[in-house]
């Protein structure tokens, strides 16, 4: 390849200028990454690195060959199937999922992650469930802890493994994380300090199931529709590790059809297997998991271990993590793994299968249909959808914690905070005008909506207040305090705070109003995990009046020891669902709902926690950005019209080549001709 290239440039110019020397372009395969390794007591942590490239893509691509006709071609390395809805996506090393990363407690996580999508939006990768302490700089959220990653650079995550457990990477910018950039990321632990080893022999990489509705068409195209145009948004199809059978595909020489594959996964009789499942999540749907014939021991969430409960199926929401623990005491066959899409899709009847295959069974299908009514499991439920607390239906705060209290929460908090969240009907200039086509004039499915939190919607300022904060002015920030205005009948933006000091013990009861639609909300937070200290459902809406007077009235009773520890929860449509956590954690912090398109409408706030005289410093040459406008004062920086190469390489995968010396190549070119 070099030679190649340094013929086409002509010996002028690597004579008198230097070249790049082209480098091969391939992307890594990390299935056999030396990090991923069974965890040892006493060993030395390593440093566990990554290199993730960002590129636009599209299923069923020509990596694809005939896929699904010939069924072995959709396994072929960079051919993304999908569910069979041929679509433009986004891929990480051209693959979807994105690569998974296995770490041991204690490593370090290096990624460098360069943005090919050209044309694109600047990108950024959070680390969803990792906590960040003393890395608080590498949470990855887009405009909050950093300047998105522009097109064309890279940038290097660099952060500890600090907390054990399941849980996944996905883009913090734009819808990105919608049209394919996640994957997951589980950080193990040896036996020996793993209190849960003994409930399973199995725990695999190939047990990991990545499950979450999926769109027919880029992201930003549905959201804009759905925001701009009232077109239809909901998810008709689910993917369960990047496969399914959705769409059937017609070879148009033959007229034979088929469907892409569906994910299998291998088990042996009489084993216990855990697997650990993670919902990247993208619209507003629910997703009920369930194994034909089998019985699921559920152990962890959100990467905490719990008392296990056995359940027949279980509910997990975008951005939540379940572990379970699969008992094979059934006869070598294959069984179906289903998943069933509720809320928005329910109403498509949105749903998914992959294939448990015991050792021994033929590679063939389950026995039983796969359809939704099929997918709706009977029996004991965990985590159910807007549902009150019963023997049959288990609310997180129905769940024991084996980790123990934290000694450091106080019974009465330091912080508390109420935050009613809905779907409100008001002039949200983002999509309306009240002039030209106000909410209160277009016809009905033409209103958009406005999901907000304490009827304010977030705005990301211009730059990152973990790492600019001098740069931003305080009115850019708000919240239900500070506003001067009626933010029920008058629409209200910006970049909605909330202040803490570090070691508070913070309150947050959250409020589903539920009074115009019913959706449920998973709210994540960043930087923490906090317990869920009680959680109801009141009836088909509720206020925020009605729930502070329950309060103030001891309506609402906490589990102050053995609650469960999240970092992802839902809220019954409704109800409430109160959370505590101590602020460890100096810094900038998300709290938002984790539906990439009621984020992207402004459904989060910030939790700043210290103040920014408190928080770590970013490291020499960290990024900016930000306003700018022209002055007309000061010369500007001097631009040098120097080191250009003439080089015509294709990009190496780590973003840059390597610089040869003039007189090196001077001294190599004169020996090949003294040899000739
Ligand atoms: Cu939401």
């Amino acid at each position: 390849m070099g030679w190649r290239c340094l013929s086409s440039l002509g010996l002028m110019v690597f004579v008198f200028t230097g070249f790049h020397l082209c480098k091969g372009f391939r992307f890594p395969d990390y299935t056999k990454h030396p990090c991923l390794r069974r965890c040892t007591v006493g060993e030395n942590p390593r440093t566990c690195e990554y290199d993730f490239i960002l590129e636009y893509n599209y299923v069923l691509s020509k990596a694809c060959y005939d896929c699904p006709f010939n069924i072995t071609d959709c396994y072929r390395p960079h051919c993304v199937a999908t569910d069979g809805v041929h679509r433009a996506i986004m891929t990480v090393n051209r693959r979807l999922p994105g690569p998974a990363i296995h770490v041991c407690h204690n490593d370090t996580i290096v990624v460098n992650v360069k943005n090919k999508m050209e044309g694109g939006e600047g990108t950024s990768i959070h680390w969803h469930g990792i906590y960040q302490h003393d890395s608080q700089i590498m949470d990855g959220v887009g405009m909050l802890t950093q300047c998105p990653i522009p097109v064309f650079s890279s940038f290097q995550y660099r952060f500890k493994a600090e907390n054990p457990g399941t849980h996944f990477w996905h883009a913090h910018s734009g819808a990105q994380r919608s049209d394919g950039v996640f994957g997951s990321l589980v950080v193990h632990q040896p036996d020996s300090t793993n209190p849960q080893a003994a409930l399973y022999q199995h725990d695999l990489p190939e047990h990991v199931i990545i499950v979450n509705d999926w769109l027919d068409k880029l992201a930003i195209s549905k959201f804009t529709g759905e925001n701009m145009a009232g077109l239809d948004h909901m998810s008709k199809s689910m993917l369960i590790n990047g496969r399914g059978s959705y769409q059937k595909l017609m070879d148009e020489e033959t007229n034979r059809t088929a469907y892409t594959p569906r994910s299998v996964f291998k088990v042996t009789q009489a084993q216990n297997y855990r697997f650990r499942v993670i919902n990247p999540g993208i619209m507003n749907c629910p997703i009920q998991m369930s194994v034909d014939n089998h019985r699921l021991k559920m152990i962890a969430s959100d990467g905490v271990p719990f008392v296990p409960k056995v359940v027949d199926s279980f509910i997990i929401f975008a951005g939540e993590r379940f572990d379970f623990v699969l008992e094979t005491n059934q006869t070598v066959g294959n069984y179906w793994i289903r998943a069933r899409g509720l809320s928005h899709c329910m109403i498509k009847k949105t749903n998914q299968a992959a294939i448990l295959r015991y050792e021994g069974a033929d590679e063939t299908d389950p026995p039983g249909t796969v359809d939704y009514e099929s997918a709706d499991r009977a029996g004991t439920i965990l985590n159910p959808l807007n549902k009150k607390s019963s023997p049959t239906m288990i609310l997180m705060a129905d769940l024991n914690s084996t980790i123990g209290d934290d000694p450091r929460m106080k019974e009465k908090p330091d912080k508390k905070f109420y935050i009613a969240m809905d779907f409100y009907e008001i002039d949200n200039y983002n999509y309306h005008d009240p002039d030209f086509y106000s909410i209160f004039q277009v016809e009905g499915h033409m209103k958009l909506l406005s999901p907000q939190m304490n009827h304010i919607s977030l705005m990301m300022p211009p730059s990152p207040p973990l790492t600019q904060y001098s740069d931003l002015s305080e009115d850019l920030f708000c919240n239900t305090y500070t506003v001067q205005v009626n933010c029920s009948a008058e629409f209200c933006e910006c970049a909605h705070k909330m202040t803490v000091g570090v070691g508070d013990t913070v309150e947050i009861v959250l409020i589903d109003e539920g009074a115009t639609t019913s959706t449920n909300h998973p709210i994540h937070l960043h930087g923490h995990n906090f317990r869920v200290v009680a959680m109801d459902r009141l009836g088909e809406s509720t206020s925020l009046e009605e729930v502070k007077a329950l309060d103030t009235a001891g309506g609402i009773s906490r589990k102050l020891s053995g609650a469960i520890a999240k970092d992802t929860v839902t809220v019954p449509d409704g109800g409430y669902t109160v959370i505590r956590f101590v602020a460890d954690n100096p810094g900038f912090w998300l709290l938002h709902c984790h539906i990439e398109s009621h984020l992207s409408q402004g459904m989060g706030s910030i939790i700043q926690v210290g103040q920014p005289r408190e928080m770590p410093k970013p490291p020499k040459g960290w990024p900016r950005c930000g306003d700018w406008k022209y002055t007309g004062e000061g010369t500007g920086t001097e631009i040098e019209d120097t080191d250009k190469t003439g080089n015509t390489c294709p990009p190496t995968n780590k973003g840059h080549g390597v610089t040869i010396p003039k007189m090196f190549i001077l001294i190599v070119f004169l020996a090949m001709f003294m040899i000739v």
